[in-house]
């Protein structure tokens, strides 16, 4: 026995010693991302959970209906977890130490006189309160509508997730943006144009009548940072999604979706009444046209009377549009607005367009195309933007859009899926991205005119604000292809909430809610988050470039690459050359400038005034141009390459930090992935040294390293034939 005894503890002692050596993750269950920031697990400080506990006992969802439910239901199953104990729900106010309701709902909310407060709040605002109801501590709820309830329930979920503290409570918050939308580029055969994280998850074949569960867990997701509308298909659009039959599966999803208050939209493919109504034309203006429009909007809403409306990519990449007929974007987007308009329904009208024929420039054209049209489109229009001029690159200037059509409501489009990022891969935290980009200046109506109050609608009052992102969401267990892309779903949807939050603020929250309290793990895990988008841009587009990643699919070094059409070349974008590299934009040159407002256009039309981390994107600049460090222009680009791939190792060091904190199997994912993206940013930053080299025909700075491999081998690598990036292998 004893000896069994010493056996047994040797064996099991020496395996328990080695992983607390590595640290305890034998300690932590392990995850695999299903849950996303909603995991709910017991709370671990322990004086936090007293006081959790001795606040809370009951909770009290005064009212019925899908969405009050829906929150009863998330705050007793988010408490039940947090507080390690169940915490039932009540149906009693006296009882309950957390009521929750609308005046409407609940006499007891109506009880408390909390009407002026929310009368500032708006149907999707809440207050979260402490107070006395009777003689007992309460904490209240309270919001104008249902729905707002429901994301108060996910805020003081979120407080104690987050380690705040439930004392003397004080919460009012009411989102900036009126539509926070998920864009699907799901395609009706569940493949997903630029998702890496499996496929669609609308389950086509089997809808109306099986209900996937994973439908009401995306809900509650999105819900929970406020999301509230999701474009189910791609802007590619497929006319067959406008079928009776399609309808019908759609009418089901929006029946999951409605209680989490997320609606549904569609795209809508412009040649539709040619495809499925038999017509002859598409022209917005013919009467037929317009008519079986107006019959395809009322019978979509009479199967789905909330239905959201339509999403249009038009006249762009070949899609179909009103200018086949020589009318306007304005005239296609009218036609289609005055179809939904009966309904409540919006009409989002997508200004990334650029024509068959090659540019001379091609970023300027969705400003050139929609600026003329400002002031010409219904009320329930809204322009969608792009962040960037370009295409979602690693980093680009805002649009000049922004602030330049004050008579149409302009939203915002930002890219979760992070196509030009690295795809699933490469972590690479967009909060910082998309706050860059929504606090930039525009300067329309002089010095404060962010892309931010252009969006929210207060520089230019619009009827209606918006902000959209490219959904990377797909069938992966971890729903985004690798655990840190969901920071970038979290942070979209907190951005949309409010555009002036902080990125670091957003990524805290996250952290803490997904991984961990611990500020060991807090503190290097959003170290990494915030550095990574630096150390993206500087691997891949350092100082301005852009678009220098392998035609089509994106993914990997080609700044050789000049076959096909020049605008979707590498060449096109930075016309490297034995003088220097860069695009002219200025006066001179493409005078992409002129497009923005003036100091802008001042600032970024003279080379010396230029941000340097716009400086290639707007300027033809000499090899030996003196920066601001002092360095020529090629040996700053090249220290660029190289930090980048610093960048990486260091994250890798702040994720080693972790090691044992957060559970293994996580950790191992994270792990293997920051591997994949440390090789890929060396391929990257060989790559394009090498290349430039060849026309910058200078010495790399003294103290880095050469790269181990000639250009010709760089040359010939290939994107990984990996399902999961399916046009890579297509290309060769
Ligand atoms: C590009 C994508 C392409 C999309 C297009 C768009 O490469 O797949 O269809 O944008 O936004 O970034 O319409």
């Amino acid at each position: 026995m004893i000896r069994r005894g010493v056996f047994r503890c040797a064996l099991v002692c020496s395996v328990s010693l080695a992983s607390l050596a590595g640290a305890q993750s034998s300690l932590l269950p392990n995850e695999d991302g299903y849950d996303l920031w909603l995991r709910y697990h017991r709370v671990a400080d322990a004086a936090r959970l007293r006081e959790y506990r001795a606040a809370i006992q009951y909770v009290f969802v005064d009212g019925r209906s899908p969405t009050l439910h829906a929150a009863r239901d998330e705050l007793t199953r988010g408490l039940s977890g947090l507080l390690g104990r169940a915490v039932p729900s009540e149906t009693h106010a006296v009882d309950a130490t957390i009521v929750a309701g609308t005046p409407e709902s609940s006499r007891a909310i109506a009880a408390l006189g909390l009407a002026k407060p929310l009368a500032s709040l708006g149907n999707d605002g809440f207050l979260i309160r402490s107070t006395n109801i009777g003689r007992r501590h309460a904490i209240v709820i309270a919001a104008n509508s249902d729905v707002g309830v429901l994301y108060g329930a996910f805020r003081l979920l979120r407080e104690i997730q987050t380690d705040g503290t439930l004392r003397d409570l004080s919460i009012a918050d009411a989102p900036k943006v009126e539509l926070r939308l998920l864009d699907h580029w799901d395609n009706l055969d569940r493949s997903v144009e630029r998702g890496y994280a499996g496929q669609s998850l609308w389950e086509w074949n089997q809808l109306p009548d099986s209900i996937d569960p994973r439908y009401r867990d995306y809900a509650r997701a999105n819900s929970s940072i406020g999301i509230n509308g999701a474009v189910l298909t791609n802007v590619n659009a497929d006319a067959r999604v406008l079928t009776a039959a399609y309808i019908a599966k759609v009418a089901a999803l929006a029946n999951v979706f409605r209680p989490y208050g997320v609606r549904v939209y569609l795209t809508a493919r412009f040649s539709a009444p040619i495809e499925l109504g038999g017509l002859k034309t598409a022209d917005p203006l013919d009467a037929g046209v317009r008519a079986w429009w107006k019959a395809k909007a009322d019978e979509i809403y009479r199967a789905i009377p909330d239905f959201g409306g339509f999403l249009v990519k038009a006249n762009s990449e070949g899609q179909p549009g009103p200018q086949d007929y020589h009318r306007s974007h304005a005239d296609g987007a009218n036609m289609l607005a005055d179809a939904v308009a009966p309904h409540h329904g919006i009409v989002m009208w997508r200004a990334f367009v650029y024509s068959n024929a090659v540019p001379t420039d091609r970023i300027k054209q969705a400003y050139d195309e929609f600026k003329p049209l400002d002031g010409q489109f219904r009320d329930n229009v809204l322009v969608q933007v792009k962040n960037g001029p370009l295409d979602f690159q690693p980093r680009e200037p805002f649009s000049p859009l922004f602030g330049a059509m004050p008579k149409t409501p302009l939203m915002m489009e930002f890219q979760i899926t992070k196509e030009y990022l690295g795809e699933d891969t490469h972590l690479v935290y967009l909060g910082a991205l998309e706050s860059e980009v929504l606090r930039a200046d525009t300067w329309a109506n002089g010095r404060g005119s962010t892309v931010a109050r252009v969006i929210d609608g207060e520089l230019d009052h619009y009827t209606h604000t918006g902000m959209a992102g490219v959904s990377n969401v797909g069938t992966d267990r971890n729903w985004t292809g690798s655990h840190f892309n969901q920071a970038n779903w979290y942070a979209f949807g907190r951005l949309a909430w409010n555009p002036a939050q902080s990125a670091a603020a957003i990524a805290d929250d996250w952290i803490r809610m997904t991984w961990s309290n611990d500020p060991s793990v807090v503190a290097p895990v959003e170290h990494m988050m915030l550095m990574s988008r630096e150390a993206v841009v500087d691997y891949m587009t350092p100082l301005g470039l852009a678009h220098i990643m392998g035609t089509n699919h994106h993914y990997g070094p080609m700044p050789w690459y000049a076959r096909g059409r020049p605008d979707w070349t590498p060449v096109y974008f930075h016309r490297a050359d034995s003088i220097g590299i860069g695009f002219d934009r200025a006066p001179a040159g493409s005078n992409a400038v002129a497009q923005y407002f003036p100091p802008l256009r001042d600032e970024f039309a003279n080379v010396d005034s230029t941000p340097e981390k716009y400086l290639l994107w707007f300027h033809h600049v000499p090899w030996t141009y003196r920066m601001r460090s002092g360095r020529t222009l090629w040996d700053e680009l090249v220290h660029h390459y190289y930090a980048g791939v610093d960048s990486v190792r260091l994250m890798q060091g702040l994720w080693e930090s972790v090691r044992g904190r957060v559970d293994s199997a996580r950790f191992a994912d994270v792990e293997g992935f920051l591997n994949i993206q440390e090789h890929e940013a060396a391929w990257w930053r060989d790559a394009a040294v090498l290349y430039f080299q060849t026309f910058s025909r200078m010495p790399l700075p003294a103290g880095l390293a050469p790269p181990a491999h000639s250009l010709a081998f760089y040359e010939s690598l290939r994107c990984p034939a990996d399902p999961r990036k399916p046009r890579c292998p297509a290309i060769y």
